[in-house]
């Protein structure tokens, strides 16, 4: 990879505003209470902090549903926060980040309030519209068959112009028609508002679905119990989407902004290729899923997956070579707002483990090539729900339409419904938006009031919360905080190094090299709950002869230790 970019060489925090800080006690997260921990986020060393959105919202998607773009959620404080926010993580040599969610709107936003009201009205065109399909029988039919991936069809009637209109989120979330130049230029005013207000750049929602194909075509249905599958094909990465990324792109690039595009759907890294090859200036970097579909089911992500290192092991590699050799760029995660905890999915949870397998996932992340991504919560190791939650704990809309349906669909089929828990509690999204652990008092000390946090805290936050952990130099905490300075300390070869995977067939253990002219890094994980003996091969071996250690999550590893013809890797240990 060639270009150097300051985005680059940053790493990125994720705030969840919701489930982050609790200022005034009404039991839901706030700015103030944001710009309360700004110290404790630039002690982790990251560089840019990036807030899930704030923007005024009837929530029915955590705010991932807009409805006036200029204004900010009430619960969540006013403009002034924001810009006393920004003005405080800009004070402390950070930049703050803004989730941009354009592909749609709320149905509360004044666009689509218009948009339905006549099919003349001026802002018609600003969604995307389309006559009903009758059968023979008479019954009227969605436009085509596409999926909502909230469940049920992607498109909703609206009685008022006996019309459908899509929606690939809820049906409060009516897609833009970026077909519309005046929807283009709408957006553009949105970012330019926002960039000259202080934000250093944007985290763009689902971006790569921005351009459907205008046939609007049925996807063949093969899984009869899933009428409505997803029309991915027709819209993921679609026919306009590199001349809609241009425009957006060239704002960026005036401002020398960051961006970071969320890519769902495309597996293909030539496709996610074109919006973040370097020359093409269009978007820095993008968020991949192939990752985080890795432990998905056949029959989708609440079916039962299996995670298999060696496909972490192809799957990672795929990206990171890729990326490398053709001057792209990669966004790295393990969770975010949407997912399981890391921990939970590919370490440990068991007590003696969880720790020593969150630092292990630290090393074998944040030491890849790319811009590393750490969400709330993943710094002091929080991990999934606990087991004692049922459906009703849950706030999700994905988890609960998908539960609904599943039970009228399947009456009595308990077996499937406790599998499906299962799952959920492994993979839901609601996993990630338990509230911060700050301290053991009440509520975790998330909210300083008797009001109940809108989710409930987990259970174990008066043994693992932050406050024990920033004190302590053998916390998860600061074991991050050392991967983040190694990154500094070693530009050239962490940021801008080559990526080499090591020893491929290996079962238990990924190891990896990074290179950047004389200098070599070797990243040994063990992703195993066993002692592994492995048996160093000759070309590792003379880097490791030559070199010393810069980091360990156990504290016992002496360099004498990995000099010789074989180590024995204690359980999820990593160096
Ligand atoms: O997510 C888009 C997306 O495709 C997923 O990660 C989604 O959560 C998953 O496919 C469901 O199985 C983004 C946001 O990150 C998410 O929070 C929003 O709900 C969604 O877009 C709609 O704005
Ligand atoms: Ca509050």
């Amino acid at each position: 990879a060639s270009g150097r970019a300051w985005w680059k060489e940053s790493s990125v925090y994720q705030i969840y505003p919701a489930s982050f800080k609790d200022s005034n006690g009404d039991g839901i997260g706030d700015i103030q209470g944001i710009i309360s921990k700004l110290d404790y986020i630039k002690a982790l060393g990251v560089d840019i902090v990036w807030l899930s959105p704030i923007s005024q919202s009837p929530q029915v998607d955590m705010g991932y549903d807009v409805s006036d773009y200029y204004a900010i959620h009430p619960p969540y404080g006013t403009l002034e926060d924001v810009e006393m926010l920004i003005k405080g993580i800009r004070a402390r040599g950070m930049k703050y980040v803004m989730d941009l969610v354009v592909n749609h709107t709320s149905d509360q936003h004044e666009w689509f309030k218009q948009s339905r009201t006549s099919k003349t009205n001026e802002f018609r065109d600003w969604y995307i519209w389309k006559k009903p399909r009758y059968t023979a029988d008479g019954v009227r039919h969605p436009p085509n068959n596409w999926g909502s991936y909230f469940s049920g069809p992607a498109w909703t009637y609206d009685e008022q112009t006996e019309e459908y209109y899509l929606h690939l989120f809820a049906s409060e979330q009516p897609d833009l028609n970026w077909e519309n130049p005046k929807v283009r230029e709408a957006v553009h005013k949105i970012m330019r508002y926002w960039l000259d207000k202080g934000a250093s750049g944007f985290r763009l929602d689902v971006i790569n679905f921005i351009s459907k194909d205008q046939r609007f075509p049925d996807v063949p249905v093969i899984d009869q119990s899933k009428p409505y599958p997803e029309g991915a094909k027709y819209y993921a990465c679609g026919p306009r989407i590199h001349e809609y990324l241009q425009e957006l792109g060239s704002i960026l690039k005036e401002y020398d902004a960051f961006s970071v595009g969320e890519m769902p759907s495309v597996y293909d890294p030539k496709e996610i290729l074109k919006a973040v090859e370097f020359e093409r200036q269009e978007l820095g970097m993008a968020f991949q899923f192939e990752i985080m579909d890795i432990d998905h089911g056949p029959q989708g992500k609440f079916s039962p997956g299996n995670f298999q290192l060696k496909n972490l092991k192809s799957v990672v590699s795929k990206w990171q070579s890729f990326m490398y050799d053709n001057n792209g760029w990669n966004a790295l995660y393990l969770e975010n707002h949407d997912q399981g905890r890391s921990i939970s999915r590919f370490g440990s949870e068991k007590p003696e483990f969880r720790s020593v397998s969150g630092k292990m996932l630290a090393t074998f992340l944040g030491l890849q090539s790319g811009t590393p991504f750490i969400y709330q919560g993943q710094e002091i190791g929080m991990t999934n729900l606990p087991e004692t939650w049922r459906v009703e704990n849950l706030r999700d809309l994905e988890a609960i339409n998908f539960w609904n349906e599943l039970t009228q669909r399947t009456p009595g089929d308990t077996k499937l419904h406790r599998q499906t828990m299962k799952e959920m509690r492994l993979k839901s999204r609601d996993n990630g938006r338990l509230p911060m652990q700050w301290g053991p008092g009440k509520f975790a000390d998330f909210s300083s009031g008797s009001t109940e946090p809108w989710i409930d805290t987990n259970d174990d936050y008066e043994n693992w919360n932050a406050s024990s952990q920033v004190c302590d130099p053998s916390s998860i905490f600061n074991y991050w905080a050392e991967i983040l300075k190694l990154r500094k300390t070693w530009v050239d070869l962490f940021v801008y190094g080559s990526y080499t995977l090591v020893d491929e067939s290996n079962d238990d253990l990924f190891v990896y090299a990074r290179s950047f002219g004389e200098s070599t890094a070797v990243v040994v994980s063990n992703f195993s709950e066993e002692n592994v003996k492995w048996s160093i091969p000759a070309d590792v071996k003379s880097v490791l002869a030559a070199g010393k250690l810069l980091v360990g999550n156990y504290e016992e590893l002496q360099v004498t230790d990995i000099q010789g013809e074989a180590i024995t890797l204690r359980p999820f240990e990593a160096f």
